[in-house]
């Protein structure tokens, strides 16, 4: 795993709201990544990925792709891989952040043929608003815009309106709330396998559709600001620790939402 972030790389980041890391992992470590995930992913679905294409599925969204969320949670080998602190520490590096906690990680395939991730924002679907809430996007399979590569609008990551938009049928339904949009050119980011994208919370991103007879496979992570407050969304907080919550509360919980770094010396 590349380790090292170079001033170039932070502030390319802190411009655009996105980064890509070529051979972020090596083979053998992309082999693992893989391997793992399907094998959880198998565990989570109960059943092996057969190939079939998708637009099988009465609802739009899960033609999008498959979504297998909190693979960290049911399988060791996962958890091992989402929390290393080194991983974690690459992310609070390119953030400048001083330290985080894991929000989700989920495994994103997009099946043989699936439709278009519609162009949106992560933070707002989130319990928490935040500017420096990042994520990782580790390729699995090469990703061009041919089967679903990302897709970002660089430095649309600088607002601060957390409106939440569909991941629906309509790729630009995001453009009609936020006209100013389209004047940024979408950047496509294609990607091998074993390269990762780090990307801002509040940067918009899509994907295209699969048009494609194989898998477009990726593990990714949403990471937390360490001790982000509380919004009034639940999203994936259990009910009892939602509950639990007050508006503006820091969420400091970390047997839901894991502490994976702490920078020494950060309080
Ligand atoms: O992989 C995709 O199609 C979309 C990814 C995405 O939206 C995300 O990881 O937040
Ligand atoms: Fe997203």
């Amino acid at each position: 795993m590349q380790h090292v972030i170079t001033s170039d790389q932070r502030s390319f980041y802190q411009e655009n709201g996105y980064l890509l890391i070529s051979n972020f992992l090596d083979e053998a470590e992309t082999t693992h990544w893989r391997t793992t995930v399907d094998f959880a992913v198998q565990k989570q679905r109960g059943k092996v990925l057969t190939g079939q294409p998708a637009g099988d599925k009465p609802n739009h969204y899960d033609n999008v792709f498959l979504q297998q969320m909190l693979l960290s949670r049911i399988s060791e080998e996962m958890r091992n891989l989402i929390h290393d602190e080194a991983l974690a520490k690459i992310a609070a590096d390119i953030a400048a952040i001083p330290g985080i906690q894991l929000w989700h990680d989920q495994a994103l395939i997009k099946e043989p043929f699936a439709n278009p991730t519609a162009f949106h924002r992560d933070v707002p679907f989130w319990s928490f608003d935040s500017n420096d809430a990042i994520s990782y996007w580790i390729a699995l399979d090469d990703a061009t815009p041919n089967n679903g590569c990302l897709h970002f609008l660089p430095g649309s990551h600088k607002s601060q309106d957390y409106t939440q938009t569909n991941i629906g049928e309509n790729v630009g339904e995001i453009f009609h709330l936020f006209p100013e949009l389209t004047t940024i050119k979408p950047q496509p980011v294609p990607v091998k396998a074993g390269d990762c994208v780090f990307f801002n919370g509040m940067v918009v991103h899509g994907a295209g559709a699969n048009m494609t007879p194989d898998y477009r496979r990726a593990m990714t992570c949403g990471l937390m600001p360490k001790h982000a407050k509380f919004n009034g969304k639940r999203n994936i907080l259990s009910e009892n620790y939602f509950r639990s919550l007050t508006i503006g509360e820091p969420l400091d919980n970390y047997e839901e939402l894991p502490l994976l770094y702490q920078r020494p010396g950060g309080e």
